[in-house]
């Protein structure tokens, strides 16, 4: 479709949009039946892209094609429209907040056991981007056991209950979906902001913290998603505010951790009921809980940083968070360093060249220490640091720049992928971690191949073809031999309850 310039620049955009979009995109573009269609929640959608969809649609969805309707002009002036921010920026309130959630009671006499005959802690949740579905897998027999929709764009690691029965999925639009794995029904919605990253879920099961870029807030829910708080996220003085850049639980300390993007501080916010006061200076805005009116619970300890984070995990005694900044342009390089939780500063800078993605390294046992294991996307190569030391003691080449590591205590080996690599994006690397060498690889020519989950006793790697028409391959983590497969829309990843709730060291949590 040729497009005048010209002539797109003279069309009304704005009363397009509300004509012919607003009624499933919202109004304000924060979404309704149809995605947000906001600056933050676009950026991983390319310009040729929406405009393509603007003017043929999105097959499988509600989406129609415009181009007959509006020309060439009229696709090109929304597709320009929908990159410009809502002014005045959208909001979302406590109330809207509130008014957003739906609750589905449990029918009564509700039997607390899996409708399915499997075992349920060695399911394997599987999130399908290519058509938002969410596939639940038995990881024994390797059959579907169920298939469903998801919110659009689901997006990390969906976080489960301690006891493994409730998922709890963040969508990029704000949304927390609760769902029965046993039952197989939706408990809970809520929206929790209008463009989030992601989600984590209180070791003790009792809170559901989402950190969302849009609006600038940390949100705390029950575990039923009744909005109990939302944090402003800004400087003690109010007077800067910040995306969030993700939560997690640290589950040993009983607190979430949070790392903000645009304020060099990282923050811990203890849901310990005995949580002990902080005299530490730098806490003064704590929100007494109403039920154990503590100092400390739910209050917000802030730990000055050199400069924000954008990535981080912890060491597995949950003392340390390794934190990454990414370049501020595409050559500057990415810092990395180490924050000691107790002592409440930077401890060590991590020689590594920046960690690319949350939840993408490992550690492991290795020579009478514990080290790091994370690819290193400028290199392309696996960087592994001893964390007693914090110095790098192997770098372990890779055939192209992969997002995960994974692997499992009950395995030698630990599998990287290299899907960043026009070249190498089929090609899994497996490592030994007592050698830090490759021994093998495996291969789906011409296919994108990659993140890896193991099954609950190590023996199984299931991969993802990540293609529209993919597919989860399983493999035998000893022979490398592919044992199966299940066809999948684009399996963009992959859990499993039991290595998530147990926190396995191979994976993310
Ligand atoms: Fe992710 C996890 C952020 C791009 C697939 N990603 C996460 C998490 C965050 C994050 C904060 C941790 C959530 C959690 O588990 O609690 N991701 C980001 C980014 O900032 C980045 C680089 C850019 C962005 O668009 O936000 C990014 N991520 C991607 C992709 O391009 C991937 C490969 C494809 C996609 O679907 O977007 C991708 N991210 C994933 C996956 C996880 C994830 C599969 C969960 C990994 C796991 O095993 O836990």
């Amino acid at each position: 479709m040729g497009v005048d310039m010209a002539a797109a620049q003279s069309v009304d955009a704005k009363a397009l949009y509300q004509q012919h979009c607003a009624s499933c995109h919202g109004a304000q573009r924060t979404g309704l039946m149809g995605p947000a269609l906001l600056p933050e929640s676009l950026e991983r959608l390319r310009p040729a892209e929406a405009t393509q969809v603007i003017a043929q649609g999105r097959p499988a969805t509600q989406m129609p094609a415009f181009a007959d309707q509006l020309g060439a002009a009229g696709v090109a002036a929304l597709a320009a429209y929908i990159r410009t921010p809502v002014q005045p920026a959208p909001h979302w309130s406590d109330e809207e907040i509130r008014a957003s959630r739906t609750f589905a009671e449990a029918p009564k006499d509700e039997p607390a056991q899996p409708l399915w005959h499997a075992d349920p802690m060695n399911l394997f949740v599987v999130v399908e981007g290519g058509d938002h579905h969410v596939s639940l897998v038995d990881g024994d027999r390797f059959e579907v056991i169920a298939r469903f929709a998801s919110r659009f764009a689901l997006h990390g690691g969906p976080k489960f209950s301690p006891d493994g029965r409730y998922v709890y999925f963040g969508s990029r639009d704000g949304w927390i979906t609760k769902y029965d794995l046993w039952r197989l029904r939706v408990v809970a919605e809520v929206r929790a902001g209008l463009n989030m990253r992601n989600v984590a879920v209180s070791s003790d099961g009792r809170w559901v913290m989402a950190a969302n870029y849009l609006p600038h807030t940390l949100a705390l829910f029950d575990a039923d998603l009744h909005l109990r708080q939302t944090y402003s996220a800004a400087t003690l003085d109010g007077k800067t505010s910040s995306r969030v850049s993700a939560v997690y639980d640290a589950a040993p300390r009983k607190s979430f951790v949070v790392a903000l993007k645009d304020i060099p501080e990282l923050w811990e916010i203890s849901y310990d009921p005995k949580a002990a006061p902080i005299f530490d200076g730098y806490v003064h805005d704590y929100k007494m809980g109403e039920a154990i009116a503590k100092p400390g619970f739910l209050g917000v300890h802030r730990t000055p940083l050199e400069e924000p984070l954008d990535d981080f995990f912890f060491d597995q005694s949950y003392r340390n968070v390794l934190g990454a900044t990414r370049p501020k342009s595409g050559d500057g390089a990415a810092t990395a360093q180490v924050v000691n939780l107790d002592a409440r500063r930077k401890i060590a800078d991590l020689p590594i060249a920046g960690m690319p993605h949350l939840g993408s390294g490992i550690t492991f046992a290795w020579n009478g220490s514990t080290v790091l294991a994370s690819p290193n996307l400028k290199g392309g190569t696996i960087d592994v640091i001893d964390m007693k030391t914090w110095k790098p003691v192997a770098s372990i080449p890779t055939p192209g720049p992969g997002f995960f590591l994974r692997s499992h205590e009950a395995t030698p080996y630990a599998w990287a992928d290299s899907m960043m690599s026009p070249t190498a994006k089929d090609t899994l690397t497996i490592i030994d971690k007592a050698t830090l060498k490759p021994v093998a690889t495996v291969r789906e020519p011409g296919k994108t191949l990659a993140h890896v989950e193991f099954t609950k006793d190590g023996k199984f790697a299931l991969a993802s073809v990540w293609e529209q028409d993919g597919a989860l391959v399983v493999y035998d983590a000893a022979t490398f031999k592919e044992v199966k497969r299940l066809p999948m829309c684009k399996p963009v990843g992959k859990y499993n309850v039991w290595n998530k709730i147990t926190r396995s060291e191979g994976t993310s949590h």
